[in-house]
């Protein structure tokens, strides 16, 4: 046994399935998880000092790499003054003010402590301000594990078999709608058959929890007109696309405003910070200056704070949107170039900094068109790349994440990796 695999026997006695998010215990790729050890720039370190090229990035928040030195520093300073206060404190100011500075239509903002959170918060807020009760959102597309969101959803919940979690009230699932990603005449329909009903529609503006799905052209723009039509909000999920497509995320990238928007991931830094944003008028609501409840004993923690303002900090510089977008790109080409001399079947959807391989021959514009991966070819090509050094999401139905830290040999290294493991899945076949 490696020390990974001994260290995962001792896990699962004290907790289930010997992790902390489902995802992470490897069982769509058959294999027992790399226990982490540490982690430095685009590489990761397993507990037996195997180095590997990181795509996972902490599903996101590592768009600057690991221990990235500002950061680190803005933490160790930060927590010298001690952990928490469960008081106002200046940095949570800041970080809100950052947020509004970068990213277009929200005046404001309440911090919370995971996507989540943020989502379950925000769609409170959708609810308490129309008045509605009724959800729509798209099949395959994950926004956290709040009761609502966890009907026909992506991620962990897609990959282990359960898009409607146990646990979950009819009564409660029953005001969740679910339409087709990419399709608004599924959302049109909804919204009709439940006039007056649905408070708002729950998006990913880049669906990434079925793997990376882009909206069609005009799908965006389409959800707007039709909730303005409707009298329904627009929520956007930016915890994967917020500070990652752009600075001002998926609203600057397509150009399309929501009403609501939630954080995660990259706002923290690393941290455990989530956010939900809007207009005054819309925030509003929010207790105590509203009738919508919301709250969080770590809520605006002033050391999670601090990573997230020193990560933005440094995400001023739009170059790194540029960068990253073209490796991404660069790389997805190079991996389509290796699917058409080997033809093992998979298709590369890569947007901005986000990338999937999926294994199916067709392309993949949506819901159905993901579930039509192969998932064991998946698991193969994962095993096989790790054995390169080459640490991707241990699931079909995740993205690949390119961030600031990852250099020219990083991304060849990944190629020749790939090749490797398209060889010998070609000659599986
Ligand atoms: P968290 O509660 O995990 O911080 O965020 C939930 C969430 C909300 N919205 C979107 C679009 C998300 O992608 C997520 C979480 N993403 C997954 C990865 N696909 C987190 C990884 C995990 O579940 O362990």
């Amino acid at each position: 046994m490696d020390t990974s695999e001994k260290m995962f026997a001792q896990a699962c006695e004290v907790m289930p399935g010997g992790v902390n998010s489902p995802v992470r215990a490897y069982r769509a790729v058959n294999m027992t998880p790399r226990f982490i050890h540490h982690a430095k720039g685009s590489h990761i370190f397993d507990v037996d000092g195997v180095d590997y090229v990181d795509y996972v990035g902490s599903w996101g928040p590592m768009i600057l790499g690991h221990s990235h030195p500002i950061v680190l520093q803005a933490v160790e300073e930060t927590m010298k003054n001690g952990l928490s206060f469960g008081a106002p404190t200046g940095r949570e100011t800041e970080l809100a003010q950052l947020v509004i500075s970068m990213v277009p239509n929200i005046e404001m903002v309440r911090m919370v402590n995971s996507g989540t959170e943020a989502v379950m918060s925000a769609v409170r807020v959708a609810r308490g301000a129309t008045g509605r009760d009724k959800i729509i959102k798209f099949e395959g597309c994950y926004h956290g594990h709040s009761d609502s969101m966890l009907v026909k959803a992506g991620s962990g919940a897609l990959t282990g078999g359960r898009p409607d979690s146990a646990g979950v009230p009819a009564a409660v699932a029953g005001d969740t709608l679910t339409a087709q990603y990419n399709d608004l005449d599924s959302v049109e329909r909804l919204l009709a058959a439940n006039a007056g009903q649905v408070a708002a529609v729950i998006v990913e503006p880049v669906a990434a929890n079925m793997g990376v799905v882009p909206p069609a052209e005009g799908f965006l723009p389409g959800l707007r007109a039709l909730c303005d039509k409707h009298g329904a909000l627009l929520i956007f999920d930016e915890v994967i696309t917020g500070f990652r497509l752009a600075q001002g995320g998926a609203q600057e990238y397509f150009g399309v405003r929501a009403d609501l928007v939630t954080f995660g991931k990259i706002i923290g830094g690393g941290m455990p910070v989530g956010a939900f944003a809007g207009s005054k008028k819309l925030m509003e609501h929010v207790a105590p200056t509203g009738p919508v409840y919301q709250a969080g004993t770590l809520s605006g923690n002033p050391v999670a704070m601090a990573a997230g303002i020193a990560q933005l900090n440094l995400l001023k510089n739009k170059e790194i949107y540029t960068n990253i977008e073209n490796n991404a790109a660069w790389l997805a080409q190079q991996l389509r170039d290796l699917e058409a001399q080997y033809q093992i079947g998979c298709t590369v959807n890569q947007i901005g900094s986000l990338l999937s391989v999926f294994f199916t021959d067709k392309p993949v514009t949506d819901f159905a068109g993901a579930k039509s991966s192969d998932t064991e070819r998946y698991a193969a090509y994962f095993r096989e790349m790790l054995k390169q050094g080459v640490y991707l999401a241990p699931a079909q139905f995740e993205a690949m994440f390119v961030s600031a830290a990852h250099t020219i040999d990083d991304l060849t290294w990944t190629v020749t990796a790939a090749k490797l493991a398209m060889q010998k899945l070609s000659a599986e076949k």
